[in-house]
């Protein structure tokens, strides 16, 4: 990590790179950072500016509206937007238009890595002051893509009872009102109060007549009757069992269910036949059931990334899923695999996955070859199934989580701790489902939208693009279906852009 000099205070005004600085090679032009004086001081911004151009990143005035990127240290991110707004920096029409605000660690780390790095969570300065409603007083916008999500929301008894309906719809096989449920329960999310009287609801959309019988009877008696109905019936238990086993779906638990099954002891008492997913789920289920933390999904996401530098350097390890948008925990492990130089990726998650499994990390994985015949193939673009199709290579795995907090050492703490028997809350080790993808350079941004979820929030940036804008979005890209051309895009951003909507943030979409 590059070392940098002790602050030195000096007022004085933001000034743009000086020439010496713009005879630098630019390797980044999509990147323009703008370094925020206040409280780095005048010295050691000129020391951060040499050292940012001479690793090929433009710099300049941190209130031009060309910088993408404001690197502040020391400050909060209301003191940066207050501070920008005092030097004549224009506001942001919204939240997410105008540039990243980012922390020196950014900064530091994109220098050590000698490229920008992915921004994360813990990379933004927060701003607290009042964003600008997306939505018009009192009207919610019908795509779910086109609100904000938070994690923490004011309606959790109400969108915990729509849920569990919209999870019994699906292990009864009705997908339409299993969807019905689960969007009256997105839009309640995004509510930024809580909803005390059915009336409120009347000019939200999604709320069906019968999530707002459900919302309803949880607004008048604290509870409903229905969802408690269900919740206590055999059948929702035993769905519910089944489905949490690692490679059942809710056909497979049916017919046990059919048969007469209702435990997972049932399963060898009926001599059930598993397959090798199956049995890993089974053996481990326990485990895969109890959340994951995040400090454990980085302690993996660290172990892939130090065999994934082994075999190619400059190649980056991605946390995505549920962690990403900004959950303490989560069901599994979501990992991006990409190299900056297109191509370089090919080949590398194979070769991970045999690393990881000499290193003893991997209890189960199954690999998905890349089965894509060409994406400027027009046709798969305007099928019916382009939006949702996902031809990476990739991996679903049953990661050894071993004593790595204690040790720190990835393979070390888990080739010590390889000999135990069985896995469980007691157990030193544990084991933790992680999914690995790997992804050209190019198709980074896409795949990391369709990565981070969630999956509502995915199903209608799909149905928008779709339907509001003719374009077909998937994990490989953004097609016009109209005037038949790719939409490339270098980030996240680019590609709200090219749909016309306003940027959310990884943590706004948890729909
Ligand atoms: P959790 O693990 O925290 O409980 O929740 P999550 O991280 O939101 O859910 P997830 O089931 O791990 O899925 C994360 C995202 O990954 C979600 O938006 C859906 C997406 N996803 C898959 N499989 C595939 C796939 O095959 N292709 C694409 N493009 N996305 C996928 O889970
Ligand atoms: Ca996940
Ligand atoms: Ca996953």
């Amino acid at each position: 990590m590059a070392q940098l000099p002790v602050k030195k205070r000096r007022p004085r005004r933001a000034e743009p790179a000086g020439p010496a600085h713009s005879e630098c090679l630019v390797r980044f032009p999509e990147v323009v950072l703008g370094l925020v004086e206040k409280r780095m001081g005048a010295s050691r911004k000129t020391f951060l500016t040499s050292l940012a151009c001479s690793r090929g990143f433009r710099v300049d005035d941190p209130c031009s509206a060309k910088v993408t990127h404001v690197v502040s240290e020391g400050n909060s991110g209301d003191e940066v937007v207050e501070w920008l707004k005092k030097n004549g920096r224009p506001p942001a029409k919204a939240v997410g238009d105008g540039p990243a605000l980012l922390d020196l660690s950014w900064f530091t780390e994109s220098m050590a890595a000698g490229r920008p790095v992915e921004i994360e969570p813990r990379h933004r300065l927060r701003v607290t002051a009042p964003a600008e409603p997306l939505e018009e007083k009192g009207q919610v916008a019908p795509y779910i893509c086109q609100r904000r999500t938070p994690l923490l929301h004011h309606n959790t008894a109400l969108t915990d009872a729509l849920e569990t309906m919209a999870e019994e719809a699906r292990f009864c096989g009705s997908d339409v009102r299993s969807l019905a449920f689960s969007r009256a329960a997105s839009v309640l999310k995004s509510l930024p109060w809580r909803v005390k009287r059915i009336q409120q609801l009347h000019t939200v959309p999604c709320v069906g007549e019968h999530s707002q019988r459900i919302i309803q009877e949880m607004l008048e008696d604290g509870m409903s009757a229905e969802v408690e109905q269900v919740r206590q019936s055999e059948r929702y238990r035993t769905m519910k069992l089944f489905t949490k086993i690692f490679g059942v779906g809710v056909k497979i638990a049916s017919q046990w269910y059919q048969r007469g099954l209702r435990t997972l002891a049932d399963l060898q008492l009926h001599q059930i036949k598993l397959n090798l997913e199956q049995q890993a789920g089974l053996l481990h289920y326990e485990d895969l059931n109890t959340p994951v933390e995040l400090w454990e999904a980085e302690a993996i996401s660290q172990v892939v990334r130090k065999a994934v530098e082994q075999i190619s350097p400059g190649a980056t390890v991605t946390l995505t899923g549920g962690f990403r948008r900004g959950k303490p925990c989560g069901h599994d492990v979501d990992l991006l695999i990409t190299h900056p130089s297109e191509g370089q990726e090919m080949g590398l998650l194979c070769r991970v996955i045999s690393i990881l499994d000499s290193q003893g990390f991997l209890l189960y994985h199954s690999t998905h070859r890349n089965s894509l015949p060409s994406l400027e193939d027009e046709e798969l673009w305007v099928s019916d199934h382009s939006s949702t199709m996902d031809h990476f290579e990739r991996c679903l795995s049953i990661f050894h989580l071993g004593d790595l907090a204690g040790s720190n050492q990835g393979g070390a703490g888990a080739q010590k701790l390889g000999a135990s028997t069985g896995s469980g809350a007691s157990s030193l080790w544990k084991a933790v489902r992680v999914d690995l993808v790997e992804t050209p350079y190019s198709q980074f941004p896409f795949a990391l939208l369709g990565w981070t979820g969630s999956r509502n929030f995915e199903r209608d940036l799909r149905r928008f693009s779709k339907h509001e804008k003719k374009m077909t979005l998937n994990s490989h890209g953004l097609y016009h279906l109209e005037q038949k051309i790719f939409l490339p895009a270098a980030s996240e951003e680019e590609i709200f852009q090219h749909l016309g909507l306003e940027y959310i943030l990884p943590e706004e979409r948890n729909a």
